[in-house]
């Protein structure tokens, strides 16, 4: 690390860890994990579909060329694609009126209304990135698969989430080991729309702001339970709020059948919990509320986080500036 005076006197350490300062610089930020990829995983349920596996290089090849401010190219999905994504929409409508928290639903219903959002139609990421912007601050920018918790993470601290846009194969429709469009439209997107929530993401984007490899692990397991498998109380009730659950038909009936273990929701505990991604989960926390959540999670990255530095984003030029924590 270097220390470095600025006019102000002040002391800041500049991290030796590269973070985005500026929100155009998560154009950086699209390094790939690699393991579920159709063309290099022989699990894949594409890996033997030449058809599929180059639609999925040409949805690809728009995340990698995409640069910050552009619209996000619009998809001409195939047959299949739509057929999948009906499919899955169908399904998951019987189950979701009963088992998804209130701002789920309430943000479905204004999605249906205003972005297309239906059985027969595919929704595009520019309809819906100009909802959420308008909503909760939230945009999205294309990605082209399963990103690294770094690049992922960085990216909320700028309130935009990225956002696979290819279907997955129709072989496996009810759950799918890594993104798609159907885990992050169906999933992901309602609940960015509310204001609690945002909130949450962004301040977990922005404690992992140049954070330590240990805590950048912590940061994503915390995202794992909360995000992609979160479940909360709403009037006595359980209720499913991780967009895992919410995307897959699968899933959600499994966390709720009174087999996995659920555990009230703990910071501490869950930030250490060890999990896999490949199928359902043994575990999931369950948190009294999504403001409940967001009041512990700021506790314990107050209590248990440690950086040489404080990271304070500036909504009006949206940068991250690195601010002296003495
Ligand atoms: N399993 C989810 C689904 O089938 O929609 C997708 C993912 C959740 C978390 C990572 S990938
Ligand atoms: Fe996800």
């Amino acid at each position: 690390r270097v220390t470095v005076a600025s006019a102000t006197n002040f002391v800041a350490e500049i991290p030796e860890i590269w973070f985005p300062k500026h929100v155009s610089e998560l154009d950086l930020c699209n390094h790939l994990v690699t393991r579920y990829e159709p063309d290099l995983d022989q699990g894949h349920p594409g890996f033997t579909d030449v058809v599929y596996r180059k639609r999925r290089q040409e949805i690809a090849d728009i995340a990698f060329n995409y640069k910050h401010g552009e619209p996000i190219p619009r998809i001409k999905y195939s047959v299949e694609d739509k057929n999948t994504w009906k499919a899955v929409y169908t399904e998951l409508m019987s189950l979701l009126p009963k088992h998804a928290c209130r701002q789920h639903l309430e943000a479905f219903a204004l999605l249906e209304k205003e972005c297309g959002y239906a059985p027969d139609n595919i929704p595009q990421l520019e309809d819906i990135s100009h909802f959420l912007k308008r909503r909760t601050g939230f945009s999205l920018r294309p990605a082209a698969g399963l990103l690294t918790a770094r690049d992922f993470l960085a990216s909320l601290a700028y309130r935009v989430f990225q956002c696979t846009q290819y279907i997955r194969h129709s072989s496996s429709p009810y759950h799918s080991p890594e993104p798609d469009a159907i885990h992050e439209l169906l999933g992901h997107v309602p609940i960015l729309a509310d204001r609690n929530f945002a909130q949450f993401s962004q301040e977990l984007g922005l404690a992992s702001l140049g954070a330590s490899d240990s805590d950048i692990e912590k940061f994503s397991t915390m995202y794992w339970f909360t995000v992609e498998f979160g479940l909360c109380k709403q009037k006595g009730e359980l209720k499913a709020y991780g967009a895992g659950l919410l995307s897959s038909y699968g899933e959600l009936q499994h966390a709720l059948s009174g087999k996995p273990c659920l555990l009230p929701f703990d910071p501490i505990v869950c930030a250490v919990q060890p999990y896999q991604d490949l199928d359902y989960q043994d575990v999931y926390f369950v948190s009294e509320s999504l403001e409940d959540a967001l009041q512990k999670f700021r506790s314990w990255v107050a209590e248990s986080i440690r950086r040489p530095y404080e990271v304070c984003y500036n909504p009006f030029t949206q940068s991250a500036e690195i601010v002296d924590s003495i």
